[in-house]
């Protein structure tokens, strides 16, 4: 699985990514939380934890108040095989009840995470253990399914990405690169960034590389990349008989979206949502915006 993650790159995706410059990757093959749940058997993983807590984060310059879910080294975001196990516990540090639901992943009724349905609310000061076998692969996320309109919004969320065992039909990609869609709690933001503090995708002209949109916010975001299309392959994790082609990908809440962009014409292209106040005020462009650069 190392040889796998470490020919990719990956850009920082969760709210993890706005602790100032040192950016996290949601999927950092070297982390201790990647090897802790690298066993087949559930029962058989050492637990590990998850904090779900509050933190203070620079955001645009400011210092927000957000809430995150931890993993042991800090990171946010996290990564598996079909066929792995999963065990972790969740630590509730805030002040008020909470659940994780594990978005897109099938897993048994009782570790779906919904509170006053599957579980009870985790309440504060009290821990939860999650324990499954990953079933599906593609982009999901997991975050809490109680008053998750402000604790989803304000950070407690991630990416989960779960590689087929069989890699030889995953597309080739010179790079791999996370887009977290939020517009409450933290603002309009692109991975828990504001234009112009979003980082921008950096490619070389010949690069094919991968986007994994995925929607924690509110509101419907078409995002629309100027200059080329984008292929867009998997829908909600799955991959789809028929990729196609798309300027313009309208990512609804809880969606995610796999897309292939070929980096053919060089320049600084401008890469955004369409729905224009997400975008652009009278003080020029802000929020949803980033950049794909080809060298
Ligand atoms: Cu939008």
């Amino acid at each position: 699985m190392s040889q796998t993650l470490s020919r990719r790159k990956f850009l920082v995706t969760s709210l993890g990514a706005a602790a100032g410059s040192a950016l996290l990757p949601a999927r950092s093959p070297g982390s201790a939380f990647l090897q802790q749940v690298a066993s087949a058997n559930p029962s058989d993983s050492p637990a590990t934890t998850i904090q779900a807590t509050t933190r203070t984060l620079d955001i645009n310059g400011k210092a927000a108040k957000v809430l995150g879910l931890l993993q042991p080294d800090g990171a946010q975001g996290m990564n598996s095989v079909v066929g792995q196990g999963f065990r972790l516990t969740l630590d509730n540090k805030l002040s008020v009840p909470t659940a994780i639901h594990w978005h897109g992943l099938h897993v048994p009724i009782g570790m779906d995470g919904v509170p006053f349905i599957t579980q009870p609310p985790i309440k504060p000061g009290e821990t939860f253990v999650y324990e499954f076998t990953v079933k599906n692969s593609g982009t999901h996320m997991y975050h809490s399914h109680h008053n998750a309109a402000d604790q989803v919004t304000r950070g407690l969320m991630g990416a989960f990405i779960v590689d087929p065992v069989d890699m030889s039909k995953e597309p080739q990609v010179t790079a791999e690169y996370i887009l977290v869609l939020n517009d409450a709690g933290i603002g309009m933001s692109l991975n828990a960034r504001s234009f112009p503090a979003t980082q921008p995708i950096l490619a070389a002209k010949g690069d094919r590389i991968r986007i994994r949109y995925m929607n924690e916010g509110l509101q419907i975001h078409p995002m629309h990349l100027h200059g080329m299309y984008q292929t867009v392959i998997a829908k909600d994790g799955a991959n789809l008989p028929l990729p196609y082609l798309a300027d313009t990908i309208c990512v609804a809440p809880g969606e995610r979206y796999d897309v292939l962009v070929d980096c053919e014409e060089p320049g600084a292209w401008a890469f955004h949502c369409h729905i224009l106040t997400h975008a652009e005020s009278n003080m020029g462009m802000y929020g949803m915006v980033t950049a794909l650069v080809i060298k």
